[in-house]
């Protein structure tokens, strides 16, 4: 498929126009699409009709027949009313960016959850859309057979907006169910005391390759995950176990970060990047080579700060630095390293810092041992430190600090497990 792609900028705008039409195309590469000419304005807003002027569109018309295009490509998101007059007057598919990352997300997702999540996502896109499009309908309606067909239209829309929310809701009750289920795993895993280390970046920045190199590291048979070069390879979020010298640590794998992300998807998303708000440390993944290094660093932060996850302890991850220019840069005042998946560069020292950021692996529990359980309370005797210790009726009460790898034999006598 061939696509034009046309981008509004306006004098404050931080994002430099080629970085914004390359990361487009990159976009549209995603969906296979491929680009074969490109088109910006500089404007303070963009044209409420028609989103660019007058003049650009017709360069732009010109353009779809000569280069024989099958679609527009606008790098914002563009109102009803907006996407309908471009249709109109380019006579072919015109698509926003919102749309294209959707598009995106709903080719990629393969769990369950994403392809509810993306689905969700986009009605919420569709919605305030449904007016307009019905709009069409009736107007062409009306002019043939007056106001009751206008009326027709009118309640189409009202019969489909019933349809949207109907489905939102479901989904919605879907999502909770799952999320339910995902939280009595947190809490286990929160009483298992294993830290979690969540991997963020944007995408493509080297977060599932980080992954991989660190399961190599610890053990050659790891499970590892699917890393491309590809923009949103990850859809969902991945988990490994990862233990390094007495420590054991939950990674997690999340969706790369892009730009201006739909508000849509970042809503619908909410629950799987819910993992990254409960990780006890964050690896923020940089792709050091990139030109754009700056702007990626502040869409991430910006998405942190809006999931309530910027106060996580984190470590900075200058990825890529076999193939980085600058080889000045740094992060000043915050912890950083510089790394490589393709050299292996500083594997060892992410393992050391991370273990040291995660802290110790042990875990204040309240147990009751029975009495015919006299080798378990062997093993709490032996050098642990027991806060509390006292003979009760159906066994001895034990305070301890336990060992995370020891607890699983333990669960079954702990009072608050019990309890719950
Ligand atoms: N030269 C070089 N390439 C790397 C390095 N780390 C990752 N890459 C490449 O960068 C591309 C993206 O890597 P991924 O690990 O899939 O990136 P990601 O952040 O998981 O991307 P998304 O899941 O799409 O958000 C792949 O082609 C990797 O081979 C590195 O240290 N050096
Ligand atoms: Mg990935």
């Amino acid at each position: 498929m061939k696509v034009i792609l046309v981008a509004v900028t306006t004098s404050q705008d931080r994002y430099d126009i080629e970085y914004s039409l390359d990361e487009l195309k990159k976009l549209a590469e995603a969906l296979n699409m491929k680009t074969v000419d490109r088109f910006f304005q500089k404007a303070e807003h963009p044209n409420a009709r028609t989103y660019v002027g007058k003049g650009k569109l017709n360069e732009i018309k010109l353009a779809v027949f000569a280069k024989d295009a099958d679609a527009v490509i606008f790098n914002d998101e563009l109102t009803y009313s907006q996407l309908r007059n471009l249709k109109e007057e380019l006579q072919i598919e015109c698509i926003d960016r919102s749309y294209l990352i959707l598009r995106i997300f709903e080719q990629r997702a393969s769990t369950p959850e994403a392809k509810l999540e993306i689905r969700l996502a986009k009605n919420l896109y569709l919605l305030p859309r449904i007016a307009g499009l019905r709009e069409k309908e009736s107007r062409i309606g009306g002019s043939k057979a007056g106001v009751t067909n206008r009326g027709a239209g009118e309640s189409q829309t009202n019969l489909d907006r019933r349809r949207l929310l109907a489905e939102i809701q479901q989904i919605r009750k879907s999502l909770q169910q799952i999320e339910k289920r995902k939280k009595t795993e947190r809490t286990r895993r929160q009483k298992n005391d294993i830290p979690i280390v969540a991997l963020v970046g944007y995408t493509n920045s080297g977060k599932s390759s980080t992954m991989n190199s660190l399961l190599k590291y610890v053990c050659e048979n790891g499970k590892t995950v699917v890393e491309k070069d590809q923009l949103f390879a990850t859809l969902s979020t991945y988990n490994r176990k990862i233990s390094f010298e007495q420590k054991e640590f939950i990674l997690v794998d999340t969706i790369g970060f892009v730009s201006r992300l739909p508000h849509t998807l970042i809503h619908s998303f909410y629950q799987t990047l819910a993992e990254i708000r409960q990780a006890d440390l964050i690896l923020h993944v940089i792709d050091s080579s990139s030109p754009y290094i700056n702007e990626q660093f502040q869409v991430v932060s910006q998405v942190l700060y809006t999931l309530q996850a910027d106060r996580i302890p984190m470590i900075f991850l200058l990825n890529k630095w076999d193939q980085t220019t600058d080889e000045t840069l740094c992060i000043p005042g915050q912890k950083y390293l510089t790394f490589s998946n393709k050299t292996q560069l500083h594997i060892r020292q992410l393992l050391d810092l991370i273990c040291q950021e995660v802290g110790p692996s042990t875990l204040r529990v309240r147990l009751l041992i029975p009495y015919s359980k006299g080798n378990l309370s062997h093993i709490l005797e032996e050098g642990l430190h027991i806060y509390r210790k006292e003979y009760q009726e159906f066994g001895i009460y034990y305070d301890v600090e336990l060992p995370v790898q020891k607890y699983p034999d333990f669960r079954m006598y702990d009072l608050d497990q019990i309890v719950q």
